[in-house]
């Protein structure tokens, strides 16, 4: 990264392939950190915000959602999270020339990465219908732009506003009641891509869509098995959280097919020990399952201990625990005792003996936490997968008491919190309620369309208007061409953004790019300093405070962006003070407290050290709000991802460095990968049964039924020790491959893991710019 001269953008000609590591983080990680931040902040600017990051009266880290510890450590952050600052951070801004110099057209051929290194948007910028190019233009042009579309609309279910996880939960929470007061429930965001078949699946079985632990779990567990999930990469923090659960006497187990360095290993940069000594070995049994097969695990563990409970009865299972809490228990244990070992083998992989040793390290221990992420949720059974967890857990009583529980580990940083401040697109009515009785309006029912009827809708024309509160939407979502040209079709797309992205290229059209600030910037209104509030991953909200002073004059808070543009569509309509609410942020807090559950006195309590944790009923008290009034132990039927001979089962996923559709550098540490993105891993048997080399240049097809397939050429293969029939390749280049249409049952989540791939030698020379498509 060179914060000097915008990138050139890359050709992967120079790639470098070495073997993978063994282990995550050490002085390694700090020095890759490090050298980045400081030649492109300097060195004073790095170390005002590395040492406010996580901290008290610092700024809450970008990067996960992974909670901080009760006791925080002098540096609470990690390499990621220092590559999420200075990505932020950067002092680069695009100069005024940028917009007349480059065309929508030529920007069009740019690669993520290369928008990225740009810099940072310090001015709002505007595309008419007329012209291939944005130019600068006045806040007040622009929120009268955006008043007179949405106003001249037939209907208010013809705008959409989808929001990513980084936006604070008071930025949230405005943007929700503007689009309610509008009239609209369009609030697709990037949860519907994530982990929303955990919410589907948690909410019917446990009556919650969130986690059951807290952090402090995490230390007193006997047992943790983190199932689909690359902390190492992706949570890097909660491998500290892992080495001090082991040293208090915890197994842990990874259910992965890729052998992830941060799984086997961890030096923990943050101690003597994690420089000069030898890496913590992480997990005790490490099962590289085939992808999709896990559904077929939980069960096989499940059959397993209730044969065990027949052998040994009334040792096994938590009868009371299950007489009490839970419903479901007898169709539940006659489903799975018809469990096919053989149907098992095939579908995870994995042989009858590993998983004996898994159930038998269930049943010694008793507390036990499974965690999981992208790996569980984004596959067609994604939803029955998860209550499949949650079945496993029940059987045992392990939920609802120290050391114990279901623990999604989510992505975004506030993710979670814009949820709970009412950014879903079917919010239950009691929200809706609540929300109308303090703002004196009737918020319309009739529920929203998600991130992929999103698309659906506006590829039919249905939507007309598109604002993104931050994210990718296009550059994130599934079907690319087919998103692409959806898009397109759009009267109007805003973008509130820090950087540029697909999503600003790939326009309606009439296009807006608002700047705003982030989460490193002192965000001074007319009260003084503003702070604002997130939520982690374990349901502890709290505050985050600016550091540095604003990247330009002109960008503004994404609160100060929402609120402008309701009060110019709206004006006082209902009596709404919309610009008053910018100038004090306490304003807002005393909102959200009248309107979201458990978060009463909200000013006060994300005013407190360390902020509070929302009420969460199985945690606190085994409470289970469900359909039923208890937990819920499902049947699922397993249904394993077929895939025809001299195919293999692609999973898309994320390299080391980069942030879901960011792209910080072309390297991929830990995997063993330098300078190119254009790589498909594959089993070296299964490279040799394909009649293919290590090194060969492919196409990537994806097949489906009644449409031509799919195809991303010159990939460049790399023989790596991934579990057997499986590959993986990195997004979202690879979202090509995957249509709109396939999603998961329930959640309506993009598949994107579990493609059923086939390989071809290609002649396409590796990764000459952005990735071929047909
Ligand atoms: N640095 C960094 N941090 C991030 C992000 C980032 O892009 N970069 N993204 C953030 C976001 S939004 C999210 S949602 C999280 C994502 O965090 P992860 O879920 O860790 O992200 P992925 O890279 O998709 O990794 C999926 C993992 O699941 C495994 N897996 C894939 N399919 C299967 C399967 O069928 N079964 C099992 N058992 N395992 C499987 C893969 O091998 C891989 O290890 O990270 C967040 N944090
Ligand atoms: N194939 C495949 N596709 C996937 C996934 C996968 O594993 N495989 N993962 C899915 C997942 S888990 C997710 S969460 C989605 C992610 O979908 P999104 O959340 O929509 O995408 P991001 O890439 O995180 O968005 C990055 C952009 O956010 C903007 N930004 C950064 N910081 C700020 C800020 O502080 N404020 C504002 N307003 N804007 C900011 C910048 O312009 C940046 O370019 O992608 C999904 N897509
Ligand atoms: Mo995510």
């Amino acid at each position: 990264m060179t914060p000097h001269a915008p990138h050139e953008d890359f050709s992967d000609a120079d790639m470098i392939v070495t073997e993978p590591k063994e282990y995550a983080a050490g002085l390694g990680g700090v020095l890759h950190s490090m050298e980045p931040a400081i030649k492109n902040m300097g060195v004073g600017r790095t170390l005002k915000l590395m040492s406010k990051i996580n901290h008290k009266d610092g700024f809450d880290c970008m990067s996960c959602a992974w909670p901080d510890p009760e006791h925080r450590k002098l540096a609470e952050f990690c390499e990621n999270g220092a590559k999420a600052v200075t990505w932020e951070a950067t002092p680069l801004k695009i100069p005024r020339a940028f917009w007349a110099e480059n065309s929508l057209t030529s920007l069009a051929d740019k690669t993520e990465y290369w928008l990225g290194m740009q810099g940072r948007i310090t001015e709002p910028v505007y595309k008419s219908a007329d012209s291939d190019h944005y130019a600068p233009i006045d806040w007040e042009s622009a929120f009268r732009i955006i008043a007179e579309r949405l106003n001249g609309l037939d209907h208010p279910d013809e705008a959409a506003f989808y929001t990513s996880g980084r936006a604070s939960n008071e930025a949230a929470f405005l943007y929700q009641l503007f689009a309610r007061v509008l009239g609209t429930n369009n609030l697709p965001d990037c949860s519907n891509m994530c982990h929303e078949s955990t919410g589907s699946a948690m909410q019917y079985s446990v009556g919650i869509g969130k986690s059951t632990v807290a952090y402090s779990d995490f230390l007193e567990s006997d047992l943790i098995i983190i199932m689909g999930q690359n902390p190492g990469t992706n949570h890097p923090r909660m491998l500290t959280a892992l080495q001090e659960a082991k040293e208090n006497g915890a197994k842990i187990v990874a259910v992965n097919p890729l052998p992830e360095a941060g799984l086997i290993g961890y030096k923990d940069p943050q101690k003597l020990r994690g420089y000069v000594g030898k890496p913590t070995a992480i997990a005790d049994q490490y099962l590289q399952i085939r992808l999709g097969g896990d559904m077929a695990l939980l069960q096989a563990i499940s059959k397993r201990v209730l044969a065990a409970e027949a052998e040994r009865p009334g040792q096994v299972l938590d009868h009371d625990f299950i007489a009490q809490h839970c419903d479901g228990f007898e169709a539940f244990a006659a489903h799975i005792a018809e469990v096919d070992d053989r149907e098992v083998e095939q579908a995870t992989g994995l042989t009858g003996a590993q998983i004996d040793e898994l159930a038998e390290r269930y049943m010694s221990s008793d507390r036990v936490i499974i965690a999981w992420a992208m790996g569980i949720t984004q596959h067609r059974r994604g939803v029955d997968t998860i209550k499949e967890i949650i079945n496993l857990l029940l059987l045992r009583g392990n939920i609802g008491k120290p050391g114990a529980g279901a623990s999604p580990v989510r992505g975004h940083s506030n993710v979670q919190g814009d949820r709970t401040m009412g950014v879903w697109e079917k919010m239950p009515d009691s929200f809706l309620d609540a929300l109308g009785t303090e703002f004196g309006f009737d918020p319309p029912r009739k529920h929203g369309v998600d991130a992929v009827d999103g698309i659906r809708a506006l590829n039919a024309g249905q939507i007309k208007v598109w604002v993104g509160l931050g994210g990718n939407l296009i550059g994130a979502i599934s079907d690319t061409n087919l998103a692409e040209a959806a898009m397109r079709k759009a009267r109007l797309s805003v973008q509130f953004s820090t950087k540029l992205n697909r999503s600003h290229v790939v326009t309606g059209e009439e296009a807006l790019i608002l700047p705003v600030l982030g989460r490193t910037e002192v965000d001074v209104q007319r009260a003084g300093p503003q702070y604002i509030t997130v939520e982690d991953s374990v349901c502890a909200v709290h505050a985050s405070h600016g550091q540095i002073p604003p990247i330009g004059p002109e960008v503004r808070s994404e609160i100060a962006v929402v609120a402008g543009m309701a009060h110019a569509t709206l004006g006082d309509r209902h009596g709404i003070d919309w610009l008053g609410m910018i100038d004090n942020y306490d304003t807002i807090r005393d909102h959200i407290s009248r309107v979201v559950p458990g978060c009463e006195n909200f000013n006060e309590k994300t005013r407190q050290r360390d902020g509070f944790i929302l009420p969460n009923g199985p945690r606190d008290e085994r409470r289970f709000d469900t359909a039923t009034g208890k937990a819920r132990i499902t049947v699922n039927e397993l249904e394993p991802v077929a895939c025809p001979p001299g195919r293999l089962l692609l999973q898309t996923l994320r390299s080391h460095d980069q942030f879901n559709t960011t792209i910080y550098s072309l390297n991929d540490r830990y995997r063993g990968i330098k300078k190119g993105r254009s790589v498909i891993f594959v089993h070296p048997d299964d490279l040799a049964e394909l009649g293919l080399d290590d090194g060969q240049t492919v196409d990537i097809f994806s097949e489906w039924k009644d449409e031509p397939d799919r195809v991303l050429r010159g990939f460049r293969t790399v023989a790596f020790p991934t579990a057997r029939g499986c590959a993986a390749a990195y997004f979202p280049e690879a979202n090509v491959l995957v249509p709109l249409d396939s999603t998961a049952l329930e959640s309506n989540t993009p598949v994107s893991k579990a493609v059923v791939i086939r390989l071809e030698a290609s002649n396409t020379p590796v990764g000459v710019g952005r990735p071929v498509t047909q």
